[in-house]
């Protein structure tokens, strides 16, 4: 693919918000440092099979020490906001009790760092590394670790909401609950599909017990949301069968959480699913009331959209547990490192539904793309399919704002390459290449492109 030159995109505003995002397991390192307790992930890198290369976190981007470095790095590129997550077995190890002073006193440094350079923190509470304690004593599929999360995020507002406006409780609650619990694939690894809806209404109670404490606390600004991924679905034909198969898909994708949180209910249908399955949400009373706390921004993570047919392929509507067939079709698109497809009018489509169906505020927090990067020996990277997958979904941004839907701001995955889970280091996201022998950080291509097409959209 040949880079595409940096222009203003079409349709973002002069005051839109530019940033680039990380998350604390991702890139942190210094696992055992300054009274930090194992999270979920420790222990899941640990289990032989469960990360490719048998990959762990334990020096990932060594941001922990090199974050003064790191937040020039962020202010070269000319954004105005980073958004990082807090490491929660940091700041109260072991998930109960007394903050730990030497854990907050990082992210103190890290937000004065960024205030100092001109750059709003946009903290998120959860980016998955539960300490492993509370994992132990149930996890998400257990009502305490929703108190639990409360607790800590009015100790962590308590130490940063002096400095920190922007407040995210959760990134992407239905990869916790459903990797984690249901497919297996992130930590803590369980299968078990009752288990992950336990840990679905568990993670939206959480969320809404924190809400409601950041809410009581008087005298500061607060801009308050949740972050979902979710993608566009669309039917592979106009069958009935296809038509409901997508519905299905949505329900458990995304309506099971935007219901609760925008409307204070489950949706209808989606709990007749889930009864079908033997399964029944935890639900107490009061706990719809907390989860629908008034949210003033709603992230949205976006990387690719799916079509759904509700027959297999040998023509079958049902599957062996006699539930109805969804299957996912591909567009037949080209696909990203993750095998993912690229679809950008998808992230249009998606924007524009959620503007008109849950009319909030939103904000992409996550959108960017894996590569197989080839560097050069001084560690440039020439990454014009990532550029040109920034460009277009940039693109679909503007034309989503064009069509009524309120964007507020957009956030590059990732900063970094960093540690991608499942697929340890293999996978690079970043628009900074990290060279794991050296720890060198090289903007790429995709790096500089962004930097000056925030510049041309900034000053048009
Ligand atoms: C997001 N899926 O995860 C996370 O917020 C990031 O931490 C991560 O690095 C990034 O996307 C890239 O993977 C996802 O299976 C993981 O659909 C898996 C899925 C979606 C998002």
């Amino acid at each position: 693919a040949v880079a595409a030159e940096p222009q203003a995109i079409p349709g973002l505003p002069r005051d839109f918000r530019w940033g680039v995002a990380t998350s604390s397991y991702q890139i942190e390192g210094a696992v055992a440092e300054d009274g930090r307790s194992p999270s979920i992930w420790d222990t899941f890198c640990r289990v032989p099979g469960a990360v490719v290369n048998g990959e762990n976190g334990d020096v990932a981007c060594d941001h922990y020490h090199r974050y003064t470095e790191d937040v020039d790095l962020i202010a070269g590129l000319g954004v105005d906001a980073y958004r990082f997550s807090l490491a929660w077995p940091r700041i109260q190890p072991g998930g109960s009790g007394p903050v730990n002073a030497r854990g907050i006193a990082f992210y103190d440094r890290l937000v004065d760092t960024l205030l100092d350079r001109g750059i709003t923190p946009w903290v998120t509470l959860y980016h998955w590394d539960l300490p492993q304690e509370l994992e132990d004593a149930g996890g998400w599929p257990a009502r305490d670790t929703a108190l639990r999360f409360a607790d800590y995020a009015d100790l962590a507002h308590d130490a940063l909401g002096d400095r920190v406006v922007h407040w995210t409780t959760l990134n992407e609650p239905w990869c916790s609950a459903m990797l984690g619990y249901d497919q297996g694939l992130h930590a803590p690894g369980r299968k078990d599909f009752g288990a992950a809806m336990h840990a679905v209404h568990h993670l939206l109670l959480g969320h809404g017990l924190a809400a409601r404490r950041l809410r009581a606390k008087g005298g500061v600004d607060l801009d308050l949301g949740i972050t979902l991924n979710m993608g566009h679905a669309v039917p592979a034909s106009d069958s009935e069968a296809d038509l409901a198969a997508t519905r299905r898909a949505d329900g458990l994708a995304a309506r099971v959480y935007l219901d609760p949180l925008v409307r204070g209910h489950y949706p209808e249908d989606v709990v007749e699913h889930l009864a079908s399955r033997g399964v029944t949400l935890p639900v107490q009373d009061g706990d719809l009331a907390a989860i629908s706390t008034p949210l003033d921004v709603l992230g949205v993570n976006y990387y690719s959209s799916h079509r759904f047919a509700g027959t297999a392929e040998d023509g079958s509507t049902t599957d062996a547990d006699g539930q109805p067939v969804v299957r996912a079709v591909p567009f037949g698109r080209p696909v990203t490192a993750m095998d993912w497809e690229i679809v950008p009018e998808g992230l249009t489509a998606l924007l524009v539904r959620l503007h008109e169906e849950y009319g909030l505020p939103l904000v992409v927090t996550e959108n960017g793309a894996a590569f197989d990067d080839v560097a050069e020996a001084d560690g440039t990277v020439h990454d014009a399919d990532r550029t040109a997958y920034f460009a277009e979904h940039l693109r679909a941004v503007g034309a989503a704002r064009e069509a009524g839907a309120d964007v507020r701001g957009y956030f590059a995955w990732s900063l970094f390459d960093n540690f991608e889970w499942a697929y340890g280091y293999d996978k690079r996201f970043g628009i900074v290449r990290v060279d794991y022998d050296t720890q060198r950080r090289t903007v790429k291509d995709s790096g500089a492109w962004y930097r000056d097409t925030v510049r041309l959209t900034r000053g048009r």
